[in-house]
């Protein structure tokens, strides 16, 4: 029998390890008994190691299961069964994990340049930042022409028949109303885009199942062209507009095709969380709002505060958008928006591509379960998870079963006719993921919990529908949670992980800014169980996806010469030998091989003011052979990994000797992998 190489390097301790977990197992089911009676002669010393090592430390045994549950050794990555792909918030970037080991792998520079990755200073990725700001986008300051940073809440990752499939993962921008596209063979940002007629975004972020689109919509709404904002505020019904945008997907790049791409207007209810259709309810995408009073506050103007103005009704409204339908009519039946088809109002009335269902106070989350039936709404004012039925919508649009239309004219479903249940779950819901088995999980902010509960048939009957069976404190003020795969048509169960905005006394003190506090919480038996606590010492994340890891087949290396924004190879890219410095006027084109250890050529001479263009081609063919290129005083960093082309244009304008070097320690001899750029008069 052949050996696989890790196999081998482990060679007979395989055998003994086994029989340590044995042990280890035993004593923690056995309730740290001796180890003697357990696990037998052999790992008597082992267990009461164990035991001993955890009574100097303070651990309990409960303790030493949740650490095995957890733990994966160095060389072991496969004992991390899924990724998750987190919000970076206003970091502006976004965040990978292995769960259950809950290590952070990566920070995947997005909107918000990350020098360690060459991402925005000097490559060609400034141009893909660059292009993250227009006009059509909305208005941009001319003293601060690029926006740099973004409030990154909801990821999505690219489905298959409403599964994930590993191939892309999209992220919007809370504060500008952008979105961007990651491309998981090399896990790097491809396509940032500044969506017109948003301003701001927020959950409205959701893949359809079969990554025929990816949906953003408007947050705060979009004052309208034309309109005088002096007087806005005052006419707000009129001055403003929300907006449902069905961004195409190129089904071969990933990335977003704006000629087929369109959006349907909505009324400037502060659209929310938002969940794609599937299986049962395909071709919908449900949208809650929290603000349909309109308030915009001017509490040093004699009027509420937003907060008070927004909370005055008994209900907000889920707006519920067909675009399959308006798929059918956008040829025909749309206007042009600042470069986006636009499907109007009144059009998407007619249509019957929008209706509006009540929800109660101030809701936030709308999640669609598995198989497409219940959409499912927290209240953030409300004790309540509060349950719609697509069947029931369906039918009460069939009956035409209106309740009233609202100011706009859109048909406003009765509450009774389309919700088939409530289940009190406790204070503060918020967000729900789904698991294997017809269990809905909602985060209890205000209660600092998570609470799992029964949904409707075909899982349960209707006497076991709409229960609440377990809750499980979290620390502290918990925001969104992740289910493994938990809002696709097939969960993974497992674990579930708690997205808690505070974290007191959980961890040593770092000053005045604590971290965020992943929880991993076991799904796996009776009641659900705490397994660890996380810091995330970055910006607070929002959404987070969670991805079976052997869905993602990423590249440890580029194809030779692989420009990595186009993933094509570059026709400017060489092979070793192929190094030279070509002189155009006043252009010095440099093609330049990295390897270890050197820059080849590794003197460039130029005249001040002269453009200079470095093509570099690291020409490695071993992982994780990175090498990175700056040039200090010309803000210039960049990191090209093993096959990758990479391009870098600037003025030589200031005079000097500026030593190049590589920024990875990547050799013996890294330190000597420098030279020099001379710019002379
Ligand atoms: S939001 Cu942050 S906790 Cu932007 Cu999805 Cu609810
Ligand atoms: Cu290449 Cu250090």
């Amino acid at each position: 029998m052949a050996l696989t190489r890790r196999e081998f390097i482990s060679g007979t301790a395989a055998g003994a390890a086994g029989l340590v977990v044995g042990g280890v197992v035993g004593n923690i089911i056995g309730g740290g008994g001796d180890g003697e009676t357990v696990g037998g002669g052999a790992v008597t010393g082992v267990s009461s190691d164990i035991t001993a090592i955890a009574e100097a430390r303070g651990l309990e045994p409960g303790d030493i299961a949740k650490a095995v549950k957890t733990f994966v050794p160095g060389g072991r990555p496969e004992l991390d069964e899924f990724y998750v792909f987190s919000s970076g918030g206003h970091s502006g970037q976004l965040m990978v994990m292995g769960v259950p080991s809950m290590r952070i792998l990566k920070i995947i520079g997005v909107f918000t340049p990350e020098s360690w990755q060459g991402w925005g200073y000097g490559s060609e990725s400034d141009a893909v930042i660059k292009a993250g700001t227009t006009s059509e986008g909305g208005p941009v300051s001319p003293s601060r022409p690029t926006l740099t940073w973004a409030d990154t809440h909801h990821p999505a990752l690219s489905e298959t028949d409403g599964e994930y499939d590993g191939r892309w993962v999209y992220i919007q921008d809370r504060a500008n109303g952008r979105i961007a596209m990651i491309d998981l063979r090399d896990f790097k940002t491809k396509q940032i885009y500044d969506v017109p007629n948003l301003v701001s975004s927020h959950g409205g972020c959701f893949v359809t199942p079969n990554s025929e689109y990816v949906h953003i919509s408007t947050k705060t709404p979009t004052l309208r062209d034309g309109v005088d904002p002096a007087s806005a505020l005052e006419n707000f019904a009129d001055s403003f507009r929300g907006y449902s945008t069905f961004l195409a997907i190129n089904p071969q790049t990933g990335r977003f095709d704006i000629e087929r791409s369109f959006q349907v207007e909505l009324p400037p209810y502060t659209q929310d969380l938002a969940d794609a259709g599937k299986l049962l309810s395909f071709g919908w995408v449900f949208i809650g709002s929290y603000n349909t009073e309109m308030a915009y506050g001017g509490n040093l103007e004699g009027n509420p505060p937003i907060e008070v103005g927004a909370s005055k009704a008994d209900f907000d409204y889920l707006h519920m958008v067909n675009w399959k339908k308006a798929e059918q009519v956008v040829g025909t039946r749309s206007v042009m928006l600042n470069g986006m088809r636009v499907i109007p109002l009144d059009v998407a009335i007619e249509e019957g591509i929008l209706y509006l269902a009540p929800e109660p106070r101030s809701p936030h989350g709308a999640d669609v379960s598995p198989n497409g039936r219940y959409i499912v709404v927290g209240g953030k004012l409300d004790p309540h998870v509060t349950i719609y039925d697509i069947e029931m919508i369906e039918k009460a649009i069939a009956a035409q079963d209106f309740e009233a239309h609202d100011q706009y004219g859109i048909p406003i479903l009765r509450f009774d006719s389309v919700v088939s249940g409530r289940v009190e779950v406790g204070a503060g819901p918020l967000h729900t993921q789904f698991d294997d088995k017809g269990y809905g999980y909602t985060s209890l902010f205000l209660e600092s919990a998570v609470a799992k509960y029964s949904l409707g048939a075909p899982d349960f009957t209707a006497e076991e529908s709409y229960k609440l069976v377990d809750k499980v404190p979290v620390h502290y003020n918990i925001g969104h949670l992740v289910a493994m795969e938990g809002d696709t048509v097939k969960p993974a169960g497992k674990y579930v992980i708690a997205l808690n905005k505070w974290s007191i006394d959980r961890y040593a003190g770092i000053g005045t800014l604590n971290p965020q506090n992943f929880q991993l919480v076991d799904l796996t038996g009776e009641k659900m169980e705490v397994l660890s606590d996380t810091p995330i010492g970055m910006a607070e994340p929002h959404y987070v996806q969670a991805i079976r890891a052997d869905r993602i087949k990423s590249w440890d290396v580029y194809p030779p010469g692989t420009d990595q924004l186009t993933m094509q190879p570059s026709p400017h890219a060489i092979a070793d030998g192929g190094e030279r410095i070509e002189q155009n006027g006043t252009t010095t084109e440099v093609y330049m091989s990295v390897k270890r250890s050197n820059f080849k050529p590794d003197i460039i001479r130029v005249k001040k003011g002269d453009r200079l263009v470095l093509h570099l081609t690291n020409v490695e063919v071993t992982p994780d052979a990175t090498h990175g290129f700056a040039v200090p005083r010309y803000n210039i960093s960049m990191s090209i990994d093993p096959g990758e082309y990479a391009r870098i244009e600037f003025v030589a304008d200031v005079e000097g000797a500026f030593a190049m070097y590589c920024t990875e320690f990547c050799s013996a001899l890294h330190l000597e992998m420098q030279g020099w750029i001379i710019v002379s008069a």
